[in-house]
């Protein structure tokens, strides 16, 4: 007989969807990282994980950690899930794949890049607008303007009813957590948003050529029908929109914030793609996600039961410091590769290439035309669930002199 050594797991009353939490993640993640491999959370009786070593791992393990059963804190096998399920994120293989190889087919690398030219003027004209303006909001007039505008016209959605992309975004990822304060509000009245979404998902009220027109033909190839085409269209109005907003404005803001960075991204605007890979590290705009146990499994000694939700900190992982070096400081020379920030495994962001795009012509069109940002009053937070994002952000911009 041998005996296993099994220690039990430490027991955390933090609460990640409280406000004090979001206000300021980055304390309670190192308390979070210091305190095991693996930590209970009392307050939700779920698991949790915030070490690099483990998120990748289990993100890389979907057998014994699924998506089927929700990733967020519900579980879909004992609650009814707030809208029908995603064919991507909240789905197993084999269903995963079917749906994951016709959105990839979609969004292709030929295809993403032949969006460059629509996206770089429309960056131009934005960068001039507000260069000529000096004060604006970076949020609304520069990290929300942008996305709300590109992404519809990739994906074919009519001008009307556009400003229900980020509320419906914002509802779906405050979702994510538990009925708290903030999920309500940001659910408050929303039928009609739902309704629109729901409307621009089919194919009769999508540009022909559009993205997702695409995903209509694609879906025969892969044994899809109509109304799974509708769902994965829904996939890219829930993801595409509120996450590139927030990565663009913390963007902003760390730049702002360290003027020596922008400086090396003004000074080499091919720099612009390398350093937005560094804010996704450093301010990820999707902070946690969760999976939920297959199987009993072992994790450095501590057993979970099958059937159990485990929180993925992705946040936290990110600033590991047992897996980066510095990992508190914004460096757009580091190798930033590695993050977690869009995910891992068969799960991965399925729109991190359009979101990369996006990001680099924004930026990089800032980045020729302007010399310093700095703060023009307090940025304020847009709290959510589950993503890290302002809700303000003045700034005053310099021009680079002709
Ligand atoms: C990654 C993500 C977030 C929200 C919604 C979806 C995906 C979806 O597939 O609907």
């Amino acid at each position: 007989m041998s005996a296993t050594i099994t220690s039990d797991a430490p027991v955390s009353r933090l609460d990640p969807f409280s406000e004090r939490f979001l206000n300021d993640p980055y304390p309670p993640h190192r308390e979070l990282r210091d305190a095991g491999p693996v930590v209970r959370l009392e307050r939700y009786g779920i698991w949790a994980m915030a070490r690099h070593e483990q998120v990748h791992a289990a993100l890389n393990d979907p057998e014994t950690f699924r998506s089927a059963a929700g990733v967020g804190l519900a579980d879909f096998t004992k609650e009814k899930p707030f809208r029908p399920p995603s064919l991507l994120l909240e789905a197993d293989p084999p269903e995963h794949s079917r749906a994951r190889r016709t959105i990839t087919g979609v969004l292709s690398p030929k295809r993403v890049r032949s969006l460059r030219e629509a996206f770089e003027r429309e960056a131009h004209a934005l960068v001039e607008r507000v260069v000529d303006q000096g004060r604006f909001d970076a949020v609304d007039e520069f990290a929300e303007a942008f996305p709300t505008k590109v992404f519809p016209d990739a994906v074919g959605v009519p001008d009307k009813g556009r400003e229900n992309l980020m509320a419906y975004g914002n509802m779906v990822f405050n979702a994510f957590g538990p009925q708290n304060e903030i999920f309500r509000e940001s659910a408050k009245g929303q039928d009609e948003v739902r309704e629109w979404i729901a409307e621009m998902c089919l194919r009769e009220n999508l540009r022909d050529g559009g993205l997702g027109a695409d995903i209509y033909e694609h879906a025969p190839r892969h044994e899809m029908g109509p109304d799974e085409a509708a769902l994965l269209v829904r996939s890219l109005l829930s993801a595409g929109v509120d996450t590139t907003v927030h990565g663009l404005g913390n963007a902003i803001y760390c730049f702002a914030t360290h003027p020596d960075q922008w400086a090396a991204v003004h000074a080499d605007p091919s720099r612009a793609r390398a350093a937005f890979e560094e804010v996704v590290r450093f301010e990820s705009p999707v902070q946690t996600f969760f999976r939920t146990t297959t199987r009993a499994v072992e994790v450095e000694g501590v057993t979970l039961p099958e059937g159990e939700k485990v929180l993925l900190f992705l946040a936290a992982a990110n600033r590991d410091p047992r897996h980066w070096e510095e990992p508190d400081r914004f460096d757009v020379e580091r190798r930033a590769s590695g993050h977690v920030g869009f995910g891992s495994g068969i799960h991965a962001c399925v729109g991190q290439m359009l979101a990369r795009l996006e990001a680099d012509v924004l930026i990089g069109a800032l980045a020729r035309r302007v010399e310093a940002i700095e703060l023009d009053g307090e940025p304020e937070l847009k709290l959510n669930n589950t993503l890290r994002g302002l809700a303000s952000l003045p700034v005053r911009v310099h021009p680079a002199s002709a």
